[in-house]
C-alpha cells in the first residue's frame, strides 16, 4: 500500500497535464508578446536551460531545467528531451531546431514564425503527454 501511494506521488497528482504545461511553454517562449513563436524565441527559450551557459543543452540540464519550470514528471521529460533531439548528439542545440525546421515536424512561415496552434501540435509530437490524468 505505501509502495503504491509513492508510485502515485511519483507519477500521479504530485505533476502537471500537458494541457496545462502547453500554455504556460507558449507564454515564456512568445518573448515579445506578438502571437507568434520566432525561431529565435525558440532557441532562447531552449537555451534558457543551459545552466553552465556553454551554448549546449544536456538531457541532464533539460530535465532538471524542465521539470522545475513545468512540474512535468521525469519519464515524459526524458522522452521529450529525445524526440527533440532529432540529430542524436545527446545535446539540444539550434542544429536540432534548424532539423525540425526542416523536415516539417516543426511548420514556420518565411519569416520563421511559428504560430501558437502549430507549436502546441509540435509540443504534443514530441512529447508523450501522460502528465497527470487525475481528476
Ligand atoms: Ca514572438
Ligand atoms: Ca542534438
Amino acid at each position: 500500500m505505501k509502495y503504491l501511494l509513492l508510485i502515485t506521488f511519483m507519477f500521479g497528482s504530485a505533476h502537471c497535464l500537458l494541457d496545462d504545461i502547453i500554455p504556460k511553454v507558449i507564454n515564456n517562449t512568445d518573448t515579445n508578446g506578438d502571437g507568434f513563436i520566432s525561431l529565435t524565441e525558440l532557441s532562447a527559450q531552449m537555451l534558457s536551460f543551459d545552466a553552465d551557459a556553454n551554448g549546449i543543452v544536456t538531457k541532464h540540464e533539460f530535465t532538471e531545467g524542465w521539470i522545475a519550470a513545468y512540474d512535468d514528471n521525469h519519464p515524459d521529460t526524458n522522452t521529450f528531451f529525445n524526440n527533440l533531439d532529432i540529430n542524436d548528439d545527446h545535446y539540444l542545440t539550434d542544429a536540432d531546431m534548424q532539423e525540425h525546421k526542416r523536415l516539417n515536424n516543426i511548420i514556420v512561415d518565411e519569416n520563421d514564425l511559428i504560430t501558437y496552434a502549430d507549436f502546441e501540435t509540435f509540443i504534443r509530437n514530441m512529447h508523450p503527454g501522460h502528465g497527470n490524468h487525475e481528476p
